[in-house]
């Protein structure tokens, strides 16, 4: 028969009015035994509260900003179970891993002065310190505080190694069980001189975490915990592999990864851009699909990370790369820069990005990623072409430039070389060859770069291609191209030509195989057989995926548009 309970906020430890930050049921809901009910957050630490028996939400009795404390009504449960007869507080978990909230001060707690004061005049929120202060040198035992009746917690990382110093209250271990997440503070300065557990153990208070060899300053300034003023709380360096040298130049540190009790707070601006903000059981949930929190921007209020965030992160992560092809394991694995606070080092301004610059980003370096590109180089003698343009121009009407000139010798060359016009199938299985002659041309715009696509290439004359050209390029420069505008091309080609330097690296144009690169022409002394001659040279780098295209096939073709650029005759054939 269909009973109905309370539940209510269970024993949170020394806590008191804890901020509610989620709802994560609604009325009607039904629930699992253990289900998180709603998520508390304050600077300290994060829990959630757990459904202490499976059943139907029939009321809510709070909302997301409340402030609770132990006894504080969640919600009305309906449950058949017969136990539910009697209102009781929800266990956060079985007995065997009851208590809901840590009662340890965490770093972020003992670093600020009234919440140092509030924890160390409750004996039971210890830092693993004993009462009274060590000597300099002297080899203090830190130890797990008393974290309620959590046993067997385990411990998700150790950010100190053997020889490191500490300075007090940083972190030294982090513990996390599903429904909160605590870090243990250094009680002191020192440098760590043995440590007792490594990730994976499970800790329960009074577990060893190290010794710490106390340092002059803090022996002499501390005693008790209470007596310590804050230290203004520093992330601490992580040890491990995963942590990458800080690059040259770059003297903060890599970003700390995230426990949930280094939240964002005032006490740790410079470190909060680093720290992902999330409840315990959406740590959980990341870490069983494998999800790196540090890679997603949260959405719920102060950029909390939601289980919807985590599951649009898996979706978007899985639908990138095509499965099955040669580059599907593309991305795994590639080490992320690390964020800096760039504002220590001077004054710093941020801009949006305009919203073609994000895409083209986007799409480059998904390109660089997926592609093993090589770059092929070439010059081409276009004295006789520039003669030639120069004196067209002015008969044309329109002005011709280069460009016109090479869209023409490239599809002439792809004729010969069609793998340039071909792209790899979605599996990696087959390639697929176009029977059109579609090339697009980088146009540089002020709000980023952008490709529009002549069509038909190949059965355009270099008028045709130089008016196309140009009217694409002023569309795109007005913002005015549409997508059609941009999309069908086989073939890229990026000049540069019209603002100088020389040769380049395109990046291949995904999903085509080929983009050619042209730099500025100069004269050069070429050698004919007698003497130097000087010769107009225009340079030219042929990028390619090699998947697709082998370096023998990719020389022929440039050596065959250097041909084509060098000889007029070639080219109109
Ligand atoms: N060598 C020497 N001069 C060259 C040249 C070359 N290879 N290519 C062009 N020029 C000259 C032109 O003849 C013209 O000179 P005049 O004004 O004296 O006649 C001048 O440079 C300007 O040409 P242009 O660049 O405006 O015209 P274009 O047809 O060559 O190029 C376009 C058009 C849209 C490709 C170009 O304006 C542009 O946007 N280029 C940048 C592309 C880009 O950003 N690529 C990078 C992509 S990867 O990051």
């Amino acid at each position: 028969m269909a009973k109905e309970m309370e539940v209510s906020v269970p024993d949170i430890g020394d806590y008191e009015s804890v901020p509610v930050i989620d709802v994560l049921v609604k009325v009607g809901d039904q629930v699992e035994k253990e289900a998180p009910l709603v998520t508390l957050e304050s600077d300290k630490a994060t829990m959630d509260v757990p459904a202490p028996m499976a059943g139907t939400v029939k009321s809510i009795r709070l909302k997301v900003g409340d402030k609770v404390k132990q006894g504080s009504a969640v919600l009305v449960l309906e449950t058949s179970e017969g136990d539910a007869a009697k209102p009781q507080p929800a266990e956060p978990a079985a007995k065997a891993q009851p208590a809901e909230a840590p009662k340890a001060a965490s770093k972020a707690e003992a670093s600020k002065p009234d919440a140092t004061k509030a924890v160390a005049d409750k004996p039971a929120a210890a830092t693993g310190t004993k009462k009274s202060a060590p000597a300099a040198g002297a080899k203090q035992d830190v130890t797990v505080p008393d974290i309620g009746d959590y046993h067997d917690v385990p411990v998700i990382d150790v950010l100190v190694k053997e020889g490191d110093v500490v300075a007090k209250d940083d972190t030294l271990v982090t513990l996390e069980s599903d429904k909160a997440t605590l870090d243990v503070p250094a009680p002191a300065a020192g440098t760590v001189r043995s440590l007792k557990l490594k990730v994976g153990d499970k800790v329960s208070k009074g577990a060893a975490v190290c010794t710490l060899e106390v340092a002059a300053a803090d022996a002499a300034g501390s005693g008790t915990e209470s007596a310590a003023p804050a230290t203004p709380a520093k992330p601490a360096e992580k040890q491990d592999a995963e942590n990458l040298p800080a690059a040259p130049g770059n003297l903060g540190a890599a970003p700390l990864p995230p426990p949930a009790s280094r939240l964002p707070s005032a006490d740790v601006a410079d470190a909060s851009a680093a720290i992902p903000h999330a409840s315990p059981s959406i740590r959980k949930f990341a870490r069983e699909l494998g999800v790196d929190l540090s890679q997603i921007k949260g959405s719920a209020p102060n950029g909390r990370i939601a289980r919807e965030d985590v599951q649009d992160y898996v979706k978007k992560s899985l639908a990138s790369p095509p499965a099955g092809s040669a580059a599907s394991s593309a991305g795994a694995g590639i080490p992320k820069i690390p964020t800096i606070d760039f504002a220590q080092f001077g004054s710093v301004e941020t801009k949006p990005l305009a919203r073609i610059r994000k895409l083209s980003a986007a799409h480059v370096h998904r390109s660089w990623l997926n592609i093993p590109h090589v770059t092929q180089n070439d010059e081409a003698d276009i004295t006789e072409l520039e003669a030639f343009r120069k004196s067209q121009s002015e008969d044309s009407g329109v002005k011709l430039t280069l460009l016109p000139f090479i869209m023409k010798a490239v599809a002439k060359a792809i004729e010969a070389y069609p793998e340039f016009s071909s792209s790899l199938s979605p599996d990696g299985e087959s390639l697929i060859q176009k029977h059109y002659m579609h090339i697009g041309f980088a146009a540089d715009t002020p709000n980023g770069l952008v490709v529009p696509v002549v069509r038909d290439v190949d059965k355009k004359g270099i008028v045709a291609l130089a008016q196309e050209t140009s009217e694409l390029a002023k569309k795109a420069r007005d913002g005015k191209l549409k997508g059609d505008d941009m999309k069908g091309g086989c073939f890229s080609i990026s000049s540069l030509g019209g603002i100088g330097g020389s040769h380049f690296t395109p990046i291949v144009n995904a999903p085509e195989v080929g983009i050619l690169g042209v730099s500025r022409s100069t004269i050069k002394p070429v050698w004919d057989g007698h003497a130097f001659q000087p010769r107009l040279m225009v340079p030219l780098s042929l990028s390619y995926d090699h998947r697709v295209i082998d370096g023998a096939y990719a020389a022929r073709f440039i050596v065959l548009l250097v041909k084509l650029l060098s000889d007029l005759r070639k080219l109109s054939l």
